[in-house]
């Protein structure tokens, strides 16, 4: 009979996407850039996985769902990489679940929004971030993952 593997495998970092970043790259390219959400999944993939780890992509318009995921990050994800969209602005509720992670949280915008609205120009996510990666377009995803890797190498 074949032995069991003990081998423990890392745990996905979660990429949580707000509302209507299922849009991204069809709209508002001069803000938000000409990516789209699926290429975005693709390349955090490919990062992810030149650092040894694997990824867990969502997107989310319902505020509750994206709560949800975040709890399920909480014994699923090693990580979380979420760009809240407009909930950053606005959600508490958001802000609440990601207190209760104990896994580094990196806060991604693809724009830079102290730059825009005074609306945009707070999150309540950000109260809770380990980092904040704003302003890069779609690389910042990327360089949200850079992030991970070097914060859970650290710890290790
Ligand atoms: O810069 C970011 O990543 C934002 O989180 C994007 C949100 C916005 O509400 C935040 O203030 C900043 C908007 C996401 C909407 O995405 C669109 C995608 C395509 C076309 C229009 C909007």
């Amino acid at each position: 009979m074949a032995k069991k593997s003990k081998q423990s495998k890392t745990l996905p970092i979660y990429i949580l996407n707000g509302p209507n970043l299922n849009l991204l790259g069809t709209r508002e390219p001069e803000v938000y850039g000409y990516t789209t959400l699926a290429q975005v999944e693709q390349m955090c993939a490919k990062q992810a996985a030149s650092h040894g780890l694997a990824i867990s992509f969502r997107q989310s318009n319902h505020e509750g769902e994206i709560v949800e995921q975040i709890q399920e990050a909480r014994t699923g994800g090693c990580a979380v990489i979420i760009n809240p969209a407009g909930y950053g602005h606005t959600s508490i509720a958001i802000l609440d679940s990601i207190q209760m992670l104990k896994v580094p949280v990196i806060e991604v915008h693809l724009s830079n929004i102290h730059r825009r609205e005074p609306y945009r120009n707070h999150s309540y996510v950000s109260k809770a971030a380990t980092g904040i990666v704003m302003g890069l377009g779609a690389q910042g995803y990327l360089r949200a993952i850079d992030a991970v890797a070097e914060i859970l190498k650290v710890k290790k």
